[in-house]
């Protein structure tokens, strides 16, 4: 006869749904743009990362879908994709520029993430803000 499930493992398994089951909820994000160095005005796109999705995934999706979006990135071989240019504008050395990844939560708070784009795992209804800055 098969063991009854522990009740600790049934718990479990209805607080968090989509942990073992295939989840396939899309998460709803918007990434916006700003460059203040340049004077361009922000823009905002509403794009979406799958379930537990990375925000490069995030980024991808949007730029095969928005002609208007556009990114570049590198590989650093510690620390994975580094965000190197957005809609044409590239971060320079030289002039001490880069792109900044903070992220504003549906509260409106705006934190700056310890980890790059392709770490950073979006939340529902947050926006990913990349912002062209000097260091
Ligand atoms: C200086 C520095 C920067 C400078 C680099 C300027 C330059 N070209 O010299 C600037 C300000 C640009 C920067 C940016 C960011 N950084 Co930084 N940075 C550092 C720092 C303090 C020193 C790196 C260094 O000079 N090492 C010595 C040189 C000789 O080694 P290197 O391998 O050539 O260093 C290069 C890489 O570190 C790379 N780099 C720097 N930061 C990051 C971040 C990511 C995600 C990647 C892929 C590469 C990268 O730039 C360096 C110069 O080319 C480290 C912490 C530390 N003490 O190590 C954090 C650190 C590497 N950065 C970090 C982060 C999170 C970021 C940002 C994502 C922050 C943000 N929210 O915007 C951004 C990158 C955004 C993007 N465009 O993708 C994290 C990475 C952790 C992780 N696992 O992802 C670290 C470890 C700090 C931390 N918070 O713990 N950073």
């Amino acid at each position: 006869m098969m063991p009854a499930p522990n009740s600790a493992a049934l718990l479990l398994l209805l607080l968090l749904p989509g942990t073992l089951t295939g989840n396939t909820d899309s998460v709803p994000i918007q990434v916006e743009v700003q460059n203040p160095i340049d004077k361009i005005p922000p823009v905002t796109y509403s794009t979406h990362v799958v379930y537990r999705g990375i925000l490069l995934g995030a980024m991808k999706t949007l730029m095969a879908s928005n002609s208007d979006f556009k990114f570049t990135f590198t590989e650093d071989p510690n620390y994975g994709p580094y965000l190197h240019s957005v809609n044409g504008v590239a971060g320079n050395k030289e002039k001490h520029t880069y792109w900044e990844l903070l992220v504003q939560s549906p509260n409106g708070k705006i934190t700056r993430p310890n980890v790059g784009i392709g770490c950073y795992i979006p939340n529902a209804n947050e926006t990913i803000i990349l912002r062209f800055g000097e260091w």
